[in-house]
């Protein structure tokens, strides 16, 4: 055996020992457990960031793990490839979005080679190859068939100098990010897929997942948002047409003071024919991001249309204004306005001297003065005529039947979740496969025709998709007339391709969207992700599992049986990034220490959903220790073959280190499979190393107690550390290669043995352990403790004044 820790070779030889076995290439099997386990692909941005060896290294470490139970372990890799990046490092560097990317993915490839993730690497795929998109193209169409895909306007950030359109993060501060041009408000058509069809059934299913944080279940729940209330109309003076509202506060209605619309709302644009002070408003709701952070943001303002509406119960005339905080997009584009009892209304009424009319006054007595915020709590009713002194839930009801008899609302669930909007007026994404004819209209590309390749002979310039001008999408033929025809030049969201990625590794090669295998790999048994998904992407896998599901592709309801959402990677406290200049290459680290080290270190500073604080000491610490650790096994190896463990033989010592072994694999195991704690795992095995530093016994039993501790350790770390206990199985005479070994199991009767652990204190301070057997007397316990080499040590030569023994417990020595 080598003497010396040498990870980059020992690293090389492991890799090449399972590429050469294809260990980690799976298959459906009849007689083994499956185990799909998946850590979020990434972007090929360029290189990794030590989040992504942290994420990766915990989905490794649990799909090791899972094999090393005996069961079928998928755990695969691909490339969320397409989106903006690759197109502004093309503008920037002037190179070709396909280039960028695949030769990003290439370098990154290799950085995860050189990690030694145990990847099924065949099942490799990158979302922009058009083997990929040719199925999310096909899907498309089935749900257009279906009707569960539809376009209709919406919003936009567009820029007026350079003629294009802003992602969210390309404006900034209202501007946009290359010329400074104030972003400008546009609608223009977009294609939308129907999610909010399945809002129910995303929302209810969430019960289903116990394996999922709670944190997460309510942002989702929060995100769709279910509410009860009333839809409900105001007639409008001089108008035949009411506007239509709706409301999760109906017990207040008899404090409505006006009526908010949005710019586009029709009362709106009837007012602006005539007042150009209304139509100059309009226009300047218009320039305005879509953002919902923005909205959230933005001063609330408006102008009075000069409408009235009328109150539906008390038939009084209240105000219409028109609102930029009221969307078109958003519900029926028009809100009932109760200040009194809503905040943003009653900033809203102060700022313009609108009537503040209270209605709900508290039930117990606690502050419900109106005069300076709103009141937002339930209560009483008064000022609401037959309403008055009904609670505010008796009120729901009684108002909610009222308008109802009276023909003027109904009760209505209403969701906040919108349909999704998947049209991106970008270049490098799927192309959306529909061409539009004059004659025909649209019409969706033939299944024989797809996939439609994004052509790749274009120059990016910043202005608009270089699609619109290409001449293999300004002109095609019908395909139903055969007339000159165009295509859709808009591409998906790149949360398109990610929202079945996981479905598509089980069926990587077929040629179809999936195949039967995805029945047996799925549902996803460990998924592990940044919490930064929690509402959008793992919403849109969600609904893609039930729309495939739906199509009778799959059988399962839910992708991902269990979630783990890893903390951050901090640097002086926060998140390592390039603005901050405090991010640490994890390459120059692999070159310097091997993965290994790594790896140990990333498991070892925190649990996996916690932050991580980065520590050079403690990557150094993590190194010494694997040396220490190669130390230990090269010198029980050099002094020759050990002879079998006599079990009926073994001193006390021994037992006790027997103990200690069988109690590290009860923890350990349980610290894998329940917990999901590796670092209490590492800090057990590194005990178990420092009793073992501590065990001089070079007796045949003793020299079998040995390896039996050595081999535990060996396999027990060896998830997180898979190199060097590759060459330390095969050096402590093993055949097989570790990675094919079964997880150990606990030996009962060495927990049982007649040993006890007892904690010896100096003056009431923990100082050291001792093991006895059950059946010593005060006296052998006293005698034990007080020649223990740490406890004298702690003695300091100081006479013995007394010896407290508590049996099974503690001795204290008094000096
Ligand atoms: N391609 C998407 C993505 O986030 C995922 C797809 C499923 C929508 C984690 C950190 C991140 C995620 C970092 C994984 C960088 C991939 C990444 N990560 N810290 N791709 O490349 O934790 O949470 O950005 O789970 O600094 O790595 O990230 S990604």
């Amino acid at each position: 055996m080598q003497e010396n820790y040498q990870p980059l070779t020992i690293e090389q030889d492991a890799q090449n020992a399972w590429e050469t076995s294809g260990v980690f290439n799976v298959s459906e099997s009849s007689t083994q457990e499956k185990y799909y386990c998946l850590a979020m692909f990434p972007y090929p941005s360029g290189k990794l960031h030590m989040g992504h060896v942290r994420n990766y290294t915990i989905g490794d470490v649990i799909s090791r793990y899972q094999r090393m139970l005996g069961k079928n372990v998928l755990q695969p890799m691909g490339w969320d490839a397409f989106g903006l990046p690759a197109e502004n490092a093309a503008m920037k560097h002037g190179v070709h979005p396909a280039d960028w990317t695949y030769e990003n993915i290439d370098y990154m490839r290799n950085q995860l080679k050189q990690l030694g993730f145990a990847y099924d690497w065949d099942r490799e795929l990158a979302t922009c190859d058009p083997s990929y998109y040719k199925w999310e193209q096909w899907f498309f169409l089935k749900l257009l068939e279906k009707g569960l895909v539809y376009k209709k306007t919406a919003p936009v950030n567009w820029c007026p100098n350079d003629m294009t359109v802003l992602a969210n993060e390309q404006v900034i501060d209202g501007c946009c990010w290359r010329c400074d041009t104030q972003v400008e408000r546009k609608e223009i058509a977009q294609w939308f897929l129907k999610i909010t069809e399945y809002a129910d059934e995303l929302l209810t299913s969430l019960e289903t997942l116990d394996g999922w944080p709670e944190q997460v279940k309510t942002m989702q729940a929060n995100w769709i948002g279910r509410s009860e209330g009333v839809e409900l109309d105001f007639a409008v003076s001089d108008s035949d047409k009411p506007v239509r509202v709706y409301t999760t506060c109906p017990d207040t209605l008899m404090g409505v003071t006006y009526v908010a619309v949005a710019a586009e709302h029709p009362l709106a644009l009837k007012a602006a024919e005539t007042n150009p002070e209304i139509a100059a408003f309009i226009a300047e709701c218009k320039l305005m991001e879509t953002s919902e952070a923005a909205m959230e943001t933005m001063e609330k303002r408006g102008v009075d249309s000069g409408i009235k509406a009328i109150h539906p119960l008390t038939g009084e005339e209240v105000p219409v204004w028109i609102a930029n905080f009221v969307l078109m997009s958003y519900g029926t584009g028009a809100v009932m306005s109760v200040p009194a009892h809503d905040q943003r209304d009653y900033e809203f009424a102060q700022k313009y001297g609108i009537a503040i009319k209270q209605v709900i006054f508290s039930k117990n007595g606690e502050e419900d003065d109106c005069s300076t915020q709103a009141y937002t709590a339930k209560g009483v009713l008064k000022n609401s005529a037959a309403f008055d002194g009904l609670s505010s839930e008796q009120a729901f009801i009684k108002i909610a039947e009222t308008l109802e008899q009276q023909g003027k609302g109904q009760r209505k669930t209403n969701f906040r979740l919108r349909d999704w909007g998947v049209s991106r007026q970008r270049y490098w994404g799927a192309p959306i496969p529909v061409i539009y004819c004059d004659d025909c209209g649209t019409v969706p590309v033939p299944e024989a025709d797809l996939p439609v390749e994004l052509p790749r002979d274009v120059v990016l310039d910043g202005s608009q998709s270089p699609l619109v001008a290409h001449p293999t999408f300004s002109h095609v033929d019908c395909p139903k007339c055969g007339k000159a025809a165009r295509r859709e030049t808009d591409t998906f969201d790149t949360f398109m391709e990610s929202s079945w990625y996981f479905a598509r590794f089980t069926s990587s090669k077929a040629d179809s969207m999936l195949d039967a295998s995805a029945n047996y790999w799925l549902p996803v048994d460990q998924y592990i992700g940044g919490i930064e998904h929690a509402i959008l992407h793992l919403l849109y896998a969600r609904f893609y599992t039930k729309l495939l599901r739906d199509e009778g592709l799959i059988v399962c309801d839910e992708p991902f049986k269990k979630l783990l959402t890893q903390g951050m990677v901090l640097k002086d406290g926060s998140k390592m990034s390039k603005s901050k200049g405090n991010t640490v290459d994890p390459q120059a680290l692999i070159d310097q220490y091997g993965a290994d080290t790594v790896r140990l270190f990333i498991m070892f500073a925190a649990p996996p959903e916690q932050s991580l604080e980065w520590s050079d000491s403690g990557v150094e610490g993590g190194f010494r220790f694997l040396k220490r650790l190669w130390k230990l096994v090269y010198q029980h190896v050099e002094a020759g073959k050990t002879q079998l463990l006599d079990k009926q033989a073994l001193t006390e010592e021994q037992q006790a280190v027997r103990r200690q072994v069988h109690l590290t694999i009860q923890k350990v195991t349980d610290d894998f499979g329940r917990r999901l704690t590796f670092n209490t795992a590492i800090a057990a095995n590194m005990e178990l190393v420092n009793t073992l530093s501590r065990f001089v016994d070079e007796s045949d039993n003793g020299r079998a107690v040995r390896q039996e501790a050595l081999e535990s350790i060996v396999l027990l770390l060896s998830p997180i550390v898979p190199h060097v206990t590759h060459q330390l199985w095969l050096d402590l005479g093993h055949q097989q290669a570790v990675v094919s070994e079964q997880w150990p199991k606990v030996d009962e009767s060495a927990l049982t043995q007649n040993i006890l652990e007892l904690v010896i204190q100096v003056n009431g301070k923990l100082r050291s352990k001792l093991s006895v057997s059950v059946s010593a007397g005060k006296d052998e316990i006293e005698k034990l403790a007080l020649s223990d080499e740490q406890t004298i040590r702690f003695m300091e030569g100081k006479p013995v004044k007394k010896v407290i023994v508590v049996p099974g417990k503690l001795v204290n020595i008094v000096v």
